[in-house]
């Protein structure tokens, strides 16, 4: 400290003595009885905060940097932290309250000796380096200082009192994917808020204000304290242990406030709930838990309102950051690092601001409710992640147009059937009277969700070809009934029905994180999302769509892509009368010939080719060979096409025909062999009464 100055080691006598006069004042309107009470086996009594400040005050000034010997004897066992819990310390043989406060003074007295000492720091001990340890008595003295509010808090011990200003909640911000430079490299921040250091961070919405009691009073409302599903498994467990069906003191209508029932403000920020609490909170809200390098970002940019009324939880453990060097000794923050704990940010209405910096980090555990804590939520930025972004959707069709329309007969995927139009017409197509595919899968799903859902124990979906996920809404009621769902994944190639779906099922299952890909079935199987333990769902028979000889590789690409034990429930159209068939796929109303059209106007919206489609008619046949539905488009006259993007042009002869889309029919045995020979074990079959349709329920093994 020999390069500071006099007047810094003035002001920080002046902040030791203010920090004092907040300390005795906080306790003076208590009786020695109140200050000597365990109140609570979660906070020590009163006078063993006040004296272990003095301890820690002596044994880092006095002690550690005078070099002088303990100002009382005992502090060491009464007083040093590590030794007694602090639901042990009621019993230990403390100092009155008397001479606890004397105790500090003269504690006090040494240190500002030790302060005022002109050689001191001239050895260049790093504790002393821009009067480092000053700042750490300081600190922790006024972190007690809120400790010790706690308590009172909890004891309802009249006082005057305080609580969180209202802030109004207002919506939430975007924080654009980028680097974030965390921590602090100021001369008295913590050991565990270094070293700076930076880190990419995606993009994620954050709310500006902390949820506030009119939030909480919803959630409450609506059954938040007794839906398993919105619980993890440990919070579940401490639900059922407090029986919680609040935050902690509150009432009808009222909060109960250092020993005074107040009215609830609803536009206070809530405090008094845990971790387990804030984390089935945000998941009903169809958010999350911030984790705390999203927080410090946010906050960094000046974008979060409402800081510093109440801690707010976020999802991150307490952990060291990359390079972490514990200092000036491993019990403040190392001993403590682990997934045990939460981060805690931001400061509450009882942290003195020299404690309430941004890169702060408090810790406690997932139960702990006597803080001053409440929250804030954040999200993904986006639900949907795109393997298929506009480049790669328009390479790909290119190269597919190119290549089909070179071969002999022609031909193009069925994938390219979907764009909006063409969603909207399959969805039109479910409907026909002819279309009895989706109505049999439906009738099995509605018998048999609920054995699906045990069987498969899974607590996420996840649906390949989902389009808008109707039929599925029956698994998904099943696994919430069964308390199971957590998670929905939805993948598609086309973009646009995909999320509108996301954004349906996010508002109809807001307790479940609902994600959408955007993704082609052939290529990005190994991409899905692999959290939790998946029941992967293939319906209406869209497997059937396929080529016959791309089928065993896709069940394969699957079953790699999923871990053993998760499920596979498959759809399959069974073989039947081919007069039914037929006319399933060439329905009285034209709705399938409009479909199969589509494919042309794809090609004339994105690629700008000239198809006439007047020209081209919809020609299904059933392949009894084969056993498949064979769909083409034949071409009614000789005809010229130009396709400009592609710089290509394309004959077609009269009755010339383009092959557009084939649907497989299956039989039981069959497609069990297949999924055997994929790596799948089915596990059970059902058909609806009529026996037109099967759903085969399989393990990866
Ligand atoms: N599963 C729904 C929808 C079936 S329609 C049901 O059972 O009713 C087929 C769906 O698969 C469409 O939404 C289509 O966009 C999608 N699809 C077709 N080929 C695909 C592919 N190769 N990759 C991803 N999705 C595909
Ligand atoms: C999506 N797929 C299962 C449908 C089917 O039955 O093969 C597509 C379809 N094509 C014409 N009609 C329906």
């Amino acid at each position: 400290m020999s390069s500071v100055s006099t007047d810094s080691r003035a002001a920080v006598a002046a902040q030791l003595a203010e920090a004092r006069a907040a300390t005795f004042a906080l306790l003076e309107p208590l009786s020695d009885d109140e200050l000597a009470r365990q109140w609570s086996p979660l906070q020590s009594p009163l006078v063993w905060d006040l004296a272990h400040i003095g301890h820690f005050e002596d044994a880092w000034i006095g002690q550690r940097v005078g070099g002088l010997s303990p100002v009382l004897e005992e502090g060491e066992e009464l007083y040093d932290a590590f030794r007694h819990a602090r639901d042990g310390r009621g019993g230990l043989p403390l100092l009155d309250p008397a001479a606890a406060r004397d105790y500090l003074c003269r504690v006090r007295n040494r240190t500002l000796a030790v302060l005022g000492d002109e050689s001191l720091g001239a050895e260049g001990d790093p504790l002393l380096e821009d009067g480092f340890v000053f700042g750490l008595v300081l600190q922790h003295e006024r972190q007690h200082v809120e400790t010790m509010l706690q308590t009172i808090a909890l004891a309802g011990l009249l006082h005057p009192g305080g609580g969180p200003r209202p802030v109004p909640g207002s919506g939430d911000v975007l924080v654009q994917a980028g680097p974030v430079r965390l921590g602090a490299d100021d001369a008295w921040a913590y050991d565990n808020e270094r070293p700076l250091h930076e880190r990419e961070l995606a993009a994620f919405r954050i709310d500006a204000t902390p949820v506030t009691n009119r939030d909480w009073v919803s959630f409450v409302g609506d059954g938040g304290y007794r839906r398993r599903e919105l619980w993890s498994d440990e919070g579940w467990a401490w639900r059922e242990a407090d029986g919680a069906e609040a935050p902690l003191g509150w009432g009808d209508g009222t909060v109960r406030r250092f020993g005074r029932d107040e009215p609830l403000d609803p536009d206070e920020p809530v405090q008094h709930v845990c971790f387990h609490e804030a984390e089935a909170f945000a998941r009903w809200s169809g958010a999350r838990l911030p984790t705390e390098e999203e927080w410090e970002k946010a906050a960094k940019a000046g974008l979060l309102r409402g800081i510093g009324e109440v801690w707010e939880w976020t999802a991150s453990p307490f952990v060291g950051y990359p390079g972490f060097r514990a200092f000036p000794y491993p019990e403040y923050s190392e001993v403590f690092f682990g997934d045990e704990y939460r981060v805690l940010r931001g400061g509450s209405w009882a942290t003195h601001p020299s404690v309430a910096r941004l890169s702060f980090r408090n810790w406690d555990f997932p139960i702990r409710r006597q803080i001053f804590a409440g929250l804030r939520l954040a999200r993904d930025a986006d639900p949907i992640a795109s393997l298929l972004g506009p480049g790669d959707r328009r390479a790909a069709l290119e190269a597919d147009v190119r290549e089909g329309l070179a071969s002999s007969p022609k031909r193009l995927p069925p994938k390219w059937h979907y764009d909006e139009e063409g969603s909207r017409l399959f969805g039109a197509i479910t409907q026909l009277p002819e279309y009895y595919l989706t109505r049999r899968e439906r009738e099995i799903l509605e018998a048999h969700a609920a054995d699906i859902a045990a069987a498969s124990g899974a607590d996420t979906l996840v649906e390949l070809g989902a389009g808008t996920s109707e039929k599925t809404r029956l698994l998904l009621d099943a696994l919430r009934a069964a308390g199971q769902l957590r998670r929905i994944v939805v993948l598609d190639v086309d973009e646009v029905t995909l999320r509108e779906s996301v954004a349906r099922l996010a508002a109809e299952y807001p307790a479940a994180e609902v994600k959408g890909v955007v993704g082609d079935l052939e290529r990005h199987l190994a991409e899905l999302p692999r959290e939790g333990r998946r029941l992967v769902c293939f319906l209406g028979s869209s497997i059937g769509n396929f080529d016959v000889e791309h089928r065993p590789r896709f069940l394969r690409a699957l079953r790699a892509a999923m871990a053993p034990g998760e499920s596979f429930l498959l759809g399959v159209d069974l073989v039947k009368d081919p007069g039914r068939l037929v006319a399933a796929y060439d329905d009285a109303a034209g709705v399938t010939a409009r479909f199969s059209l589509n494919l042309l106007s794809v090609l004339n919206d994105e690629l700008g080719a000239d198809f006439d489609l007047s020209t081209f008619e919809h020609v299904p046949r059933w392949d009894a060979g084969r056993e498949l539905m064979d769909i083409r488009l034949r071409s009614r006259e000789p005809q010229h096409v130009r396709i400009p993007a592609l710089d290509l042009e394309v004959d077609f002869a009269e009755g010339e025909e383009l092959h557009t889309e084939i649907s497989a029919k299956f039989r039981r045995e069959r497609i069990e062999a297949e999924l055997r020979e994929a790596g799948f074990e089915p596990r059970a079959w059902w058909t609806d009464e009529a026996g037109d349709f099967g759903l085969s329920l399989s393990a990866a093994v």
